[in-house]
């Protein structure tokens, strides 16, 4: 029986679940659930109902996204950090830039979505945005490069770049054409992948 992955087409985090598990080689299968409604199945799982969440063969619930990545590596045969301890620590703290560029992003959408107009705090989303303007700045100057086989670090970055790319277009794309490059080239090196970066659901 394949591992079950709890997801949503448009959520950055299990999108780089979704891409870690091909790239680990290992079979899940995929149960798209709308955290707002609370599923049981995915509540049982993980008591935050968050997603990304695994369930794996042995009946062990595995969250969130980072710790899933980890788990996927182990039980993959280490396809998804480098080996060298200093690689792996920088693999590591991109990853961890990505998913807070994320938490920042879905800040500002769920400010926007759960409060009614006239109460979303322009202060709060300025203050969010400035994490993300500051995130894509040094994610600018620091992207690793791409070679045959991507990292969990890639596979945040495409993560961050196709939720940008869904939720923020024509907003964060000036002045960041390296960014801009590497999603093109990641498109074009890892199509399967790519397909399964953040999508309208
Ligand atoms: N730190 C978590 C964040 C996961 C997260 O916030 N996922 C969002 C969807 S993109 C979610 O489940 N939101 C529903 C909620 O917060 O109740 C991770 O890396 O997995």
């Amino acid at each position: 029986m394949p591992m079950k992955l709890y997801s949503a087409p448009a959520s950055p985090y299990a999108a780089k679940a979704r891409m870690g598990a091909v790239v680990a080689g290992l079979p899940v299968e995929i149960t798209n659930v709308s955290t707002a409604s609370e599923p049981a199945d995915l509540i049982d799982t993980n008591p935050l109902g968050k997603i990304p969440t695994l369930l794996n063969d042995d009946g062990v619930n595995i969250y969130d996204s980072r710790a899933i990545m980890q788990y996927l590596d182990r039980a993959g045969g280490r396809k998804l950090y480098p080996r060298n301890a200093a690689k792996r620590t920088e693999a590591e703290v991109t990853e961890a830039l990505c998913d807070g560029i994320c938490d920042a992003l879905l800040l500002i959408v769920y400010e926007r979505r759960y409060r009614s107009e006239e109460l979303v705090h322009q202060p709060w989303l300025d203050l969010q945005w400035r994490k993300v303007t500051r995130g894509l700045e040094v994610l600018e100057k620091r992207l690793p490069r791409m070679g045959k086989s991507p990292t969990a670090a890639h596979l945040a970055i495409a993560a961050v770049l196709g939720y940008l790319n869904l939720r923020f277009e024509g907003q964060w794309e000036r002045g960041r054409p390296k960014l801009k490059a590497f999603m093109r080239k990641f498109e074009a090196n890892f199509p399967d992948l790519a397909r399964l970066c953040p999508q309208a659901d």
